[in-house]
């Protein structure tokens, strides 16, 4: 079992991950397996000032020794750049009263009102250090590590945007073309939609306005039997939304076409099957790679509807939790849209709970061991 855990605040010293139940033997080097993928979260064309302060590394306190993991717990932290200019503000240490910086009027749409009262804070910096989207580096830190024993496993993974501000950009998915995702600065293989988004993203920022969007996570070489029919919290479509909705600002998930597959006949929504040398296959996959919760061995298509980021720089009306009078929102440094890194984000909490899955059916301690385990399932699905 694939255990993970964070935390940290937003403007605290750094970002703590803690990841239980990685196999032994798993070839992890931070920078050229972990570091990658926090540049690719912090990057994309709409972002705010703090990504020109932070420059996301990871650094390994435990569970890996010479480039290898040892099979004990993964220790990460992400350092925060910012604390040096927080850290009277947010300090553990009591006195800070005065507080400094402190927020009172809630923000719609963020966490500030409903986590103020849950938890009892009139300082409502108290709440948003943690619901910030700074945490998602420390998930894509704990996905990556996921994508590592899935590359080791046959799995390869993708997250891209294939819709910002209402403008589509989805032209289809080219697994030899990921590089271009990296030089896209809306992570999109469309290059007819990207000027068109860019003007958008340019107009909101001038607006005071934020912009939402579709983003997708892909997989493809799974195997056939992740995920199980015979209990609703094994089922992996149930997990993976899961995993997807407690994703800041995600309102919305489905399995490939889900929602348009709604109003079509099953004629045209269930994908009919073949058989060849090389075993069971389909020639569409409207079922985006599940079917009762068990993969198919088709690609896993995961998308999530993203809304847009809640602090506005034209801020809606609020009430002022210190005053109770009415107030103008907080605004506070944020990003005009985030969609693209969410796609990054969105790809690793789907690679954690899918290589949980490998890990359910063909766990060892050893990386070595899982990889016998899935040959040989790999054949007996061809022969079966
Ligand atoms: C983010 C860090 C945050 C925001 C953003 C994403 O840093 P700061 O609050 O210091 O600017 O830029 O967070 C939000 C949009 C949000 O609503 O919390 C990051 O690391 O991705």
């Amino acid at each position: 079992m694939l255990r993970y855990l964070s935390a940290g605040e937003s403007h605290g010293p750094s970002l703590t991950v803690l990841l239980d139940g990685v196999p032994a033997g798993l070839e992890l080097v931070a920078s050229d397996h972990i570091d990658p993928w926090l540049r690719r979260r912090q990057g994309g064309y709409g972002r705010g000032r703090r990504m020109a302060i932070e420059s996301d590394r990871a650094e390994f306190h435990g569970g890996v020794r010479s480039g290898r993991t040892t099979g004990a717990p993964l220790a990460i932290n992400i350092e925060n750049k910012d604390w040096s200019n927080w850290s009277a503000i947010m300090s553990s240490h009591p006195g800070n009263e005065p507080r400094g910086r402190s927020l009172t009027e809630a923000r719609p749409g963020h966490a500030d009102l409903a986590g103020g009262i849950k938890y009892g804070h009139k300082d409502l910096r108290d709440v948003l250090e943690r619901a910030s989207a700074r945490e998602t580096a420390s998930r894509v830190a704990a996905g990556a590590v996921a994508l590592r024993l899935l590359e080791d496993s046959g799995i390869q993974g993708c997250g891209r945007v294939i819709s910002l501000a209402g403008i589509s950009c989805d032209d289809g998915m080219d697994w030899d073309a990921l590089d271009k995702l990296d030089e896209s600065p809306i992570r999109s293989f469309s290059d007819t939609k990207e000027d068109e988004i860019i003007d958008r993203i340019d107009k909101a920022k001038v607006d005071g306005d934020t912009l939402g969007g579709i983003i997708e996570a892909r997989f493809r070489g799974v195997p056939i039997g992740l995920g199980s029919h015979t209990q609703w919290d094994r089922k992996l479509d149930g997990r993976l939304a899961q995993a997807a909705m407690s994703i800041q600002a995600m309102k919305g998930v489905k399995i490939s076409d889900g929602w348009s597959n709604a109003i079509r006949p099953g004629s045209q929504v269930h994908d009919a099957i073949f058989h060849n040398s090389d075993g069971y296959y389909r020639k569409t996959n409207r079922s985006g790679g599940l079917e009762a919760g068990i993969t198919t061995g088709e690609e896993l298509v995961i998308r999530a509807a993203m809304k847009p980021i809640a602090t506005l720089m034209q801020p809606l009306p609020t009430v002022d939790v210190s005053s109770r009078q009415p107030a103008d929102a907080a605004r506070e440094r944020s990003d005009t849209t985030a969609v693209p890194a969410a796609s990054i984000v969105l790809l690793g909490m789907c690679a954690l709970v899918l290589a949980d899955s490998v890990m359910e059916k063909f766990g060892a301690d050893t990386i070595t061991e899982i990889q016998e385990r899935i040959a040989t399932h790999r054949s007996y699905t061809r022969n079966f």
